[in-house]
């Protein structure tokens, strides 16, 4: 873990109480302790990159291992996450956030989630999660019909995550 990345969980921890594991979380032998990872999504009105992008989240695909966590922050009241029933793995954790309010998920079952901001899903407001092997359930998220500008929005988003599994394989 590199310093930044370090420095911005221990801010973050300081502020939104974060959960720490217990140190002496150790397998056997040799093995590394276990540390919770936790990757912060933001709820924003528009892009810090690209201000012509109205209604993000930041970033919108994340590729991560199970047990992760993700914490989707509100950056900028009026907006929410949902995971969308129709793109999580069986078994897979749902969520439902309420209007600005920050949502921690700790996602153990391997496969893709998709999500959206429930007053913003037909502007585009939608991201993507690929937990661990998605191979189970990544073709059916991906051909799932999206309404409005959720269609483009997704489509740009499973051409960059077909190049990272790409690149993994
Ligand atoms: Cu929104």
């Amino acid at each position: 873990m590199n310093q930044t990345r370090r420095a911005h969980m221990k801010m973050l921890g300081a502020g939104l109480g974060m959960t720490i594991l217990p140190a002496p979380l150790r397998a056997s032998g040799d093995m590394a302790p276990v540390t919770p990872v936790i990757h912060v999504v933001e709820m924003r009105n528009r892009h810090p990159e690209n201000g012509g992008m109205r209604n993000v989240f930041v970033p919108d695909l994340l590729r991560v291992k199970p047990g992760d966590t993700i914490r989707f922050v509100t950056v900028d009241k009026g907006h929410n996450t949902v995971s969308d029933d129709r793109m999580i793995p069986e078994g897979g954790q749902s969520w439902d956030g309420r209007i600005a309010q920050d949502v921690e998920v700790t996602l153990t079952t391997e496969g893709a989630y998709g999500y959206y901001c429930a007053p913003h899903r037909s502007l585009g407001m939608v991201g993507l999660i690929l937990v661990g092997d998605v191979s189970g359930n990544y073709r059916a998220v991906k051909e799932q019909r999206q309404r409005g500008k959720a269609r483009e929005v997704y489509a740009d988003i499973f051409k960059r995550a077909d190049a990272l599994l790409a690149a993994d394989a």
